[in-house]
């Protein structure tokens, strides 16, 4: 039997307005409510949340992927990672009892047709077609559970930190919604217009994450959206998560898209881009 995986970084105390915001962003009704005022409020923004992308049973097809490369034989490849704050409670439990303690799945797509149909559903393959200015190549599909009560925070990032793509590749980013997403389960928080600055340091701190006191305290949005819904967002909009400190379950997929044929580059010239050595940068 496989070795079990948990996340190497312990729930830990951040500040207490590290992800608060004073707006909530509105979803549009759904793709066919996208207009060219939507191209432009990515460009601009950074960030479009959108109700009502997936139906329900699209939803609940993706779910029983996951729950069953949770609990069942995993193909190969698949990773399976449970919240440090599980080890310790939960070996002797079966699979199925484990399900609440799981914090990410990753590289599921091309093994279920379910999760594929949300992937490339046509609608968001317009859309993401348009951002990205070419043909979207999938490069990393992953589903971030954060259960309730010990599902950690994801610290203040920007995307493009953890791929080894060339500057300025436009990324595209896809966040869904398989439970809905509250400000108080783990919706995501983002800061409007950032990925204007361009690439920021991050640290290796409570993950690799841009530093709690180069967050600004004022000026973010936080993004609540329904079951179903979708966060489409620029590869540089910081944003993050908060702990998961409510009862509720807040599960999500994310998939990122570059244009098809982009080269890859080395983690020498990401550091370059997003490591904070050899810059006048503290953490
Ligand atoms: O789902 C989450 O809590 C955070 C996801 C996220 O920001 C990421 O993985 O880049």
């Amino acid at each position: 039997m496989a070795e079990m995986q948990f996340d190497s970084i312990e729930l830990a105390e951040y500040p207490a307005d590290l992800y608060a915001s004073t707006v909530a962003a509105t979803p549009i009704a759904g793709l066919d409510a996208w207009t060219g005022g939507h191209d432009e409020q990515f460009r601009e923004v950074g960030f479009v949340s959108v109700a009502g992308v997936y139906s329900e049973g699209e939803v609940q097809g993706a779910l029983d992927a996951l729950i069953a490369f949770a609990v069942g034989p995993r193909p190969e490849g698949i990773e399976l990672q449970f919240e440090s704050a599980a080890k310790g409670h939960i070996e002797s439990l079966s699979p199925e009892d484990r399900l609440d303690y799981v914090r990410k799945l990753m590289w599921f797509t091309k093994h279920d047709p379910r999760v594929q149909a949300v992937a490339y559903q046509p609608g968001l393959m317009e859309v993401v077609t348009r951002m990205l200015g070419a043909e979207p190549e999938l490069f990393q599909d992953m589903a971030l559970m954060k259960p309730p009560g010990i599902g950690r925070e994801k610290p203040w990032h920007q995307d493009h930190a953890y791929f080894n793509l060339p500057a300025g590749t436009q990324v595209v980013g896809v966040w869904i919604a398989l439970d809905e997403a509250t400000a108080d389960n783990g919706a995501m928080v983002f800061l409007p217009g950032g990925h204007k600055d361009g690439p920021q340091p991050h640290f290796q701190r409570r993950d690799w994450q841009i530093c709690d006191t180069h967050v600004p305290s004022v000026g973010k949005v936080v993004a609540p959206l329904p079951r179903g819904g979708a966060l489409i967002f620029d590869g540089l909009v910081p944003h993050g998560t908060p702990n998961n400190t409510s009862g509720l379950r807040r599960r999500a997929l994310q998939f990122h898209y570059v244009a098809k044929g982009t080269p890859r580059t080395t983690t020498e010239e990401r550091m370059e881009l997003f490591g904070s050595e050899g810059r006048d940068v503290s953490c």
